[in-house]
């Protein structure tokens, strides 16, 4: 399998955005902590890494990334490495602020079977699972010749939310970074009723340069 997206011949990320938005505005202004879309940079192939590098950053065992490897299909499996953009001003941070926000994560997916989509999400710090979501995406609609799945503005659980808010109060980078080593996800998507495994993407993170916005580099995962 070719190619510089995440995706295989039965599913496609489209587009996945975690994003926060002030509440009670007429017009909220949106910002994106991370966000990928469909049109890659080039076409060409992914590189691999090692799915044995990242084993630590994940669970292992009892369903975990080594488990999940074993079982395959091998080319299902990415990693994404995300320069999450921290820099926004929290509404109730502003002065008249209304003191409330939204933060939530919305995603797309393609393929050509009309199945009921599954996508857990584990969040890990020091490679151990602390939450854990199971999510259904909406049913999928025909568009263009595929079928199209939605899962659109999922809450963030009340554990990112706090650690988003922890993280934007340290001062520097280079601290965001160091605890950003210990923080990873691990999404996981699902023929509902077979439970064939369709994707399987572990994300992790570093803080974007203010300057430069959120940036993300897709790997694909092999072990030789
Ligand atoms: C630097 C931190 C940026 C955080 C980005 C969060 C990405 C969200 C990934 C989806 C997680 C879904 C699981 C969930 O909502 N738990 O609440």
């Amino acid at each position: 399998w070719q190619g510089s997206h995440i995706g295989t011949e039965t599913l496609r990320l489209v587009e996945f955005t975690a994003f926060v938005e002030p509440q009670g505005e007429q017009d909220p202004q949106q910002h994106r902590f991370v966000h990928i879309d469909s049109a890659p940079a080039t076409d060409s192939p992914l590189e691999m890494v090692d799915v044995r590098q990242i084993y630590d950053k994940f669970p292992e065992r009892g369903g975990g990334l080594r488990d999940l490897y074993d079982q395959g299909p091998p080319h299902a499996f990415f990693l994404v490495k995300f320069w999450a953009d921290l820099s926004f001003p929290l509404p109730e941070e502003e002065p008249g602020g209304t003191g409330g926000a939204f933060y939530g994560v919305s995603s797309r997916y393609e393929g050509p079977r009309a199945l009921t989509l599954s996508c857990t999400s584990k969040v890990c710090s020091f490679g151990k699972q602390v939450v854990e979501k199971l999510e259904t995406a909406e049913p999928p609609h025909w568009e263009d010749g595929r079928f199209v799945f939605c899962l659109p503005r999922s809450p963030l659980c009340e554990y990112l939310v706090n650690f988003i808010r922890k993280l934007r109060t340290l001062p520097e980078k280079p601290m965001m970074d160091s605890v950003l080593e210990n923080f990873t996800i691990l999404q996981v998507l699902r023929d509902q009723e077979t439970q064939e495994l369709l994707l399987c993407v572990a994300f992790v993170f570093e803080v974007s340069a203010s300057e430069r916005g959120a940036q993300h580099h897709i790997y694909r995962l092999g072990r030789d």
